[in-house]
């Protein structure tokens, strides 16, 4: 019988390593939608529809190009509703001699397969996933024997690796610019000068609206709306939408990355998560075009050496945390944080009008920018004490870009320190001066930012002051934190006291989450 190859819905790539040096004639490519993967989390309805709209995409691009797919849709009679049973029943309707998959971004499906290893009578190969351009056994060894995993360093060897922002400086190849990061000139707040150009969105064609009124009907309970889809499903699109960022919103990507305003849900950011993460486009090769518009002086080279390093930076290195601390990572809490997570973060009905804005777009368009997810949606929840499981289950539910690998570092490390800094030196806690200083909001909110304490205070405040003082013996030892603790010290007894019982009425006013949103 022929190679039975199973490509996952995030594994859209037409050089897959699966499918590389494999006879289309002696090869069936496999691909499933399955009701396990829709439900293991109440997916936000347009993550759904991205997946399954852009793997029927794929599997007709394969057919064009002479490849047998046998194609298992979400309705189809007998479909078992998992991954293992129909790669099961695949072997048999084919007599498949072998299994041939590249290793999937979760440790809940990894799991899945070597179990399948053990059962099934054809042997079953796992191939590395070479669209990273990190191997896992290679971050394994960056890592091994080091006391602090620092993404910085991660990043040169990264850049030295690639050739990217590298030129041959005196005698041996250094930093284009002459500098690794230009991270102090990718700070500015929002201003009168930005006038961001809109990302291309991509109108839903027969296919995508099959989809979306399939997934109308089947998850109408979930969260999320489908009105505003035009996300890219094929990798033309995709490609469309990387020629517009470089060309309309990369020269200002760097200045206001950090920026954040009221009703502006694309600003300058590139919107291609949901391309690379899903496979349509390779993030190497996103890198090089954003380094050309530099070279032809189209860029200034702090917004490409901005977007490369969240790109062969961050995203790589995130991955190989998730391989790296997992299965541990699912569990961690090393902050002790066990509060239900806030219902406002399903229903965005909130007088905090950076959240309400967060959710706003999440709800609307399945997306929210990084500084949102980290220093609005993430900060409130480290600060609020809120269990990371439950902040780590919103996250995963709520993005087309998330899936466990991404998502799971990103939360549990990056900004709820869960993993007690083993990524980030120190929590990014902050009270309502960073949104302040970063947005367009704090003018606009019924609290007022100013307001520290007490009735009509932001939140933010006093919440942040009572997180220092709750985790003061794990964090006080912290040199980059230390500080802090003195300005607490120096406050006099009645302030103090004013932050706390102001901390303790916003706590007590939380409503917590119903049941059901993210689990069934
Ligand atoms: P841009 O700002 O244009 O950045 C360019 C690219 O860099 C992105 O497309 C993305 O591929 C990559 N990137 C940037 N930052 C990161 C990062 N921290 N980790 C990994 N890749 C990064 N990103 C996801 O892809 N999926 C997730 O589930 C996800 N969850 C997150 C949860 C939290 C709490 C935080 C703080 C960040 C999370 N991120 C996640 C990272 C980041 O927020 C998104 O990648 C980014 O907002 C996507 O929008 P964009 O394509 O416009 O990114
Ligand atoms: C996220 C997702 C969803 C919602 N549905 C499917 C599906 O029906 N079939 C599929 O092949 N992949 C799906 N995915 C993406 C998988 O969850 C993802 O490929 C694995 O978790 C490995 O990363
Ligand atoms: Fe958010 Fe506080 Fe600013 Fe309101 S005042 S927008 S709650 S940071």
């Amino acid at each position: 019988g022929p190679v039975l190859i199973p490509v996952l819905g995030d594994q859209l790539t037409h050089s897959l390593a699966s499918l590389e040096g494999c006879d289309k004639a002696d090869a069936i490519v496999l691909m499933m939608e399955v009701a396990e993967e829709t439900t293991y989390v109440r997916h936000h309805k347009a993550k759904i529809a991205l997946i399954l709209s852009a793997m029927r995409h794929f599997a007709a691009e394969l057919r064009t190009r002479g490849w047998t797919v046998d194609y298992i849709a979400l309705e189809d009679e007998g479909n078992s509703g998992s991954f293992t049973g129909e790669i099961t029943r695949a072997v048999e309707r084919h007599d498949a001699r072998e299994i041939r998959i590249v290793e999937p971004g979760e440790w809940r499906v990894l799991k899945a397969l070597q179990g399948l290893k053990g059962t099934l009578a054809v042997p079953l190969e796992i191939l590395p996933d070479d669209r990273f351009l990190c191997s896992i056994p290679e971050f394994i060894g960056w890592a091994q024997g080091r006391r602090t995993l620092r993404m910085e360093n991660f990043y040169r060897q990264m850049r030295a690796k690639t050739g990217l922002l590298m030129e041959d400086g005196a005698g041996r190849p250094g930093p284009a610019g002459g500098q690794w990061n230009y991270d102090h000139d990718n700070r500015a707040s929002p201003d009168k000068h930005m006038d961001p150009p809109p990302a291309p969105k991509f109108a839903p064609d027969d296919v995508t609206q099959e989809v979306i009124a399939m997934v109308a009907r089947r998850f109408d309970a979930h969260f999320g709306s489908l009105d505003h889809f035009g996300w890219p499903v094929t990798a033309a699109q995709a490609e469309e939408a990387l020629d517009a960022f470089v060309a309309d919103r990369l020269p200002d990507f760097g200045t206001y990355q950090d920026a954040m305003v009221t009703g502006e849900d694309d600003l300058y950011h590139s919107l291609l998560s949901t391309s690379i993460n899903l496979g349509l486009l390779d993030p190497v090769e996103c890198c090089r075009r954003a380094e050309k518009a530099w070279a032809d002086g189209k860029a200034p080279i702090n917004a490409v050496e901005g977007f490369i390093r969240q790109i062969i930076g961050w995203r790589e290195y995130i991955r190989g945390m998730y391989w790296l601390e997992m299965p541990e990572l699912a569990e961690a809490n090393a902050l002790d944080a066990h509060r239900p997570l806030p219902e406002f973060y399903w229903t965005g009905e909130t007088e905090m009008l950076c959240m309400a804005e967060a959710v706003r777009s999440t709800r609307d368009n399945a997306h929210a920018h990084h500084i949102q997810r980290l220093m609005v949606l993430g900060n409130f929840a480290l600060i609020a004490g809120v269990k990371p499981q439950e902040v780590e289950d919103w996250f995963l539910v709520v993005y087309a870009d998330a899936y466990e690998w991404v998502e799971l570092p990103n939360v549990a490390a990056m900004a709820l320190w869960a993993d007690k800094g083993r990524l980030a030196t120190k929590p990014y806690a902050s009270s309502g001066n960073y949104i302040n200083k970063m947005s367009d909001y704090c003018r606009k909110c019924s609290y007022s930012v100013s307001k520290k304490t007490g009735e009509g205070a932001c939140p933010f405040n006093p919440l942040y002051w009572d997180f220092m003082v709750r985790n003061r013996k794990l964090l006080e030892s912290n040199n980059r934190v230390a500080r802090v603790y003195t300005t607490w010290d120096r406050m006099d007894e009645d302030r103090r006291r004013e932050y706390l019982d102001s901390a303790k009425d916003v706590l007590d006013a939380l409503v917590p989450a119903s049941k059901g949103w993210a689990r069934d």
